[in-house]
């Protein structure tokens, strides 16, 4: 029997997952990392960064296999689950919609169920999305909104989102979601529009590389710090009574001006040339392109993301970010200076 203060992480190796470890770590929680395959360097890196891969034990977890979840669940018997295992890239979901939807989707069925039949008290966090949102239908989106998701991966977070709701209004099972607008961070994977912008433009300006590609440059996000958001996460918990929360900063800014920012952080400054898949950035110094498009990086379909309400956050969890846009870029540009990872 785990002690009454266990923790476990689903996708503790990703970014949510290992800022969250090290909250709940500071908090003096016994954390348990639910990883599929082994803890090999290249896979812990960003525990390593943080410096508390040697405290968290690893347990085997993968959300595909449903043996393998109930067995991890009954031998940890954690009190409180964060869910954030999942295929988390929209992009790669339109390339492998059956592994999202398994992953994302039945996997954290799996979860809700084993805390309805759980016989200790037990927690859970589920990650779900602003992707759940679809089309923009309101001046700002609420956790009451019209959700009409048209991605795998939002119509995967829905069905997960949806559970969490059925579970809690029959069960009373203590189960929370997090509507999660972007986050962002340092320990960011590669593959996200954010990271690669900071990682590349950092590449440009110590001459590692001469320019990239882009895909949407108007799509437009609301970026916030993860480290903000485990915070909020870590606070829907602790209430007595489970329930949904949009986190957001509930401002959007376009990929085109996540570049400009970024340039600025590295002294840089971009003119921007063209239209289209003609468009690009140029260097003001050099007069060099650094950014271009490459339509290989459009999606099938690409909704624009609303404006966020986050009234509820604030009022309920007496929560407020602590960074800015620029914190937020400034720290990525930071550790892209001095990592290659
Ligand atoms: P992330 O860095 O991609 O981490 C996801 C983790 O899930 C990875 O460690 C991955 O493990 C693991 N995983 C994937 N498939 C799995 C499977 N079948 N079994 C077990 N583990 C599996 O994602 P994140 O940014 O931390 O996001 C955390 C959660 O929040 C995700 O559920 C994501 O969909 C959701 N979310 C994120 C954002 C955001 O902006 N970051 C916004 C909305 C919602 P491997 O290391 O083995 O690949
Ligand atoms: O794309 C555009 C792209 O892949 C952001 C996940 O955490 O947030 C994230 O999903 C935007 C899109 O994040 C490139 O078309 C342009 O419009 O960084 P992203 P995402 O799709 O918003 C949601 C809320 C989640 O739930 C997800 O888990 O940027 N874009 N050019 C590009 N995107 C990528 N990846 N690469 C490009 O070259």
């Amino acid at each position: 029997m785990a002690s009454p203060s266990t923790v476990l992480i689903t996708g503790i190796l990703g970014q949510d997952g290992s800022y969250l470890a090290d909250h709940a770590l500071r908090l003096g929680y016994h954390v348990l990392g639910g990883i599929r395959g082994e803890p090999t360097p290249d896979r812990t890196w960003r525990l390593r960064h943080l410096g508390i891969h040697e405290q968290v034990s690893y347990i085997p977890f993968d959300l595909g296999n449903a043996d393998s979840i109930h067995t991890a669940l009954r031998q940890s018997q954690p009190n409180l689950i964060f869910n954030f295992a999942a295929q988390s890239s929209v992009g790669d979901s339109f390339k492998m919609p059956v592994q999202t939807a398994e992953s994302g989707g039945m996997g954290a069925l799996h979860i809700f169920e084993y805390a309805r039949t759980a016989d200790h008290p037990c927690r859970v966090f589920q990650a779900s999305s602003s992707e759940i949102f679809g089309d923009i239908t309101d001046s700002h989106h609420s956790e009451d909104s019209v959700f009409n998701p048209k991605t795998p991966y939002g119509a995967t977070k829905l069905f997960a989102h949806i559970m969490a709701e059925a579970y809690r209004a029959s069960y009373g099972t203590h189960v929370s979601t997090g509507i999660l607008f972007n986050h962002e961070s340092p320990l960011r994977g590669g593959n996200f529009v954010t990271k690669k912008i900071t990682k590349s433009m950092v590449a440009v300006k110590q001459g590692r590389m001469s320019s990239f590609s882009l895909g949407n440059l108007d799509a437009r996000r609301d970026w916030s710090h993860a480290k903000d958001f485990v915070d909020a996460m870590w606070r829907m918990l602790q209430l007595d009574q489970p329930d949904n929360f949009v986190l957001a900063s509930g401002q959007l800014t376009s990929v085109r001006e996540f570049v400009n920012l970024t340039a600025q952080a590295l002294d840089m400054k971009l003119d921007w040339q063209g239209t289209g898949t003609e468009e690009r950035g140029v260097d003001t110094k050099t007069g060099r392109t650094i950014v271009q498009v490459n339509p290989e990086y459009y999606r099938p379909y690409d909704p624009a993301q609303p404006l966020a309400d986050v009234r509820k956050a604030r009022r309920l969890l007496n929560w407020s970010p602590k960074h800015s846009l620029t914190d937020l870029i400034q720290d990525m540009v930071r550790f892209d200076l001095s990592h290659d990872i």
